[in-house]
């Protein structure tokens, strides 16, 4: 029974991979590019969004830009960032701790589709607000954001070495708290760049707006196709 649910569990990753790579050819022949933000709940997911939608909105039109975001109950991530003009839809998972392609289908599909999509040029996604299920159902993005807080413990990366290592860009947020908590900010670093050589990583505060501006020049960037 146990290797049954297993073997279930693996397709269903797998289904859901293929999925995504379909997803990632629509976002590349629209031009369009995808941010998608994964990290435990309170990590400063919802605010560091805001944070990047302030500079975002005054390079781009709002309405070139489209938020998704992943909750199991609520809609109020998403009421927060359409405070910015943006195309905002929430996605209730109804308990799931993940986002998965059919997910995004969905939100995609009730906007209006592909006709919809053109001409927009960034698509953010917000996926429920969780450490460890997300990092296996990849949603198509070109950048896989992790958002780690500096509360959640100075071993995070070491404690969630997958999530850390499917990311492309590696946030670690609430700097203004690393004092306080005494937090080994140098530690951190170095953990999160053995596990993941390859991701670039951001010491930031959402709240008072630090590191923010080198982190929004780096995801303006990031482009598909
Ligand atoms: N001190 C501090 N608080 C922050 C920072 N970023 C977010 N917060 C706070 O952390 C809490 C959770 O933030 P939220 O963006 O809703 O987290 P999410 O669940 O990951 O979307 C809120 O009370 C935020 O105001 C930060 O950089 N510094
Ligand atoms: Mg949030």
């Amino acid at each position: 029974m146990v290797d049954r649910v297993v073997f279930i569990a693996r397709d269903i990753i797998e289904e859901n991979r293929k999925l995504a790579e379909g997803l990632r050819r629509l976002y590349d022949r629209l031009g369009l590019t995808v941010l998608e933000f994964l990290g435990g709940p309170g990590s400063g997911k919802t605010t560091l969004i805001e944070r990047l939608l302030e500079l975002f909105t005054r390079d781009y039109d709002p309405h070139e830009i489209v938020y998704i975001g992943g909750d199991v109950a609520t809609s109020l991530d998403t009421e927060r960032i359409a405070r910015f003009g943006v195309h905002a839809i929430q996605i209730n998972t109804g308990g799931t701790c993940h986002l998965e392609v059919p997910h995004v289908e969905a939100a995609l599909e009730k906007l209006g589709g592909e006709e919809f999509l053109r001409g927009k040029k960034f698509l953010i996604i917000e996926n429920v607000g969780n450490i460890i299920c997300p990092f296996n159902f990849p949603l198509g993005a070109h950048a896989r954001v992790m958002v780690a807080d500096v509360t959640e413990g100075e071993d995070k990366f070491v404690k969630h070495p997958m999530s850390t290592r499917v990311s492309d860009v590696i946030v670690i947020n609430k700097i203004d708290l690393a004092d306080y908590l005494g937090v080994n900010l140098d530690k951190m670093i170095e953990d999160a760049r053995r596990i993941n050589p390859r991701a670039r990583i951001f010491l930031v505060s959402a709240r008072t707006g630090a590191g923010v501006g080198e982190l929004y020049e780096a995801l303006k960037g990031v482009r598909g196709g």
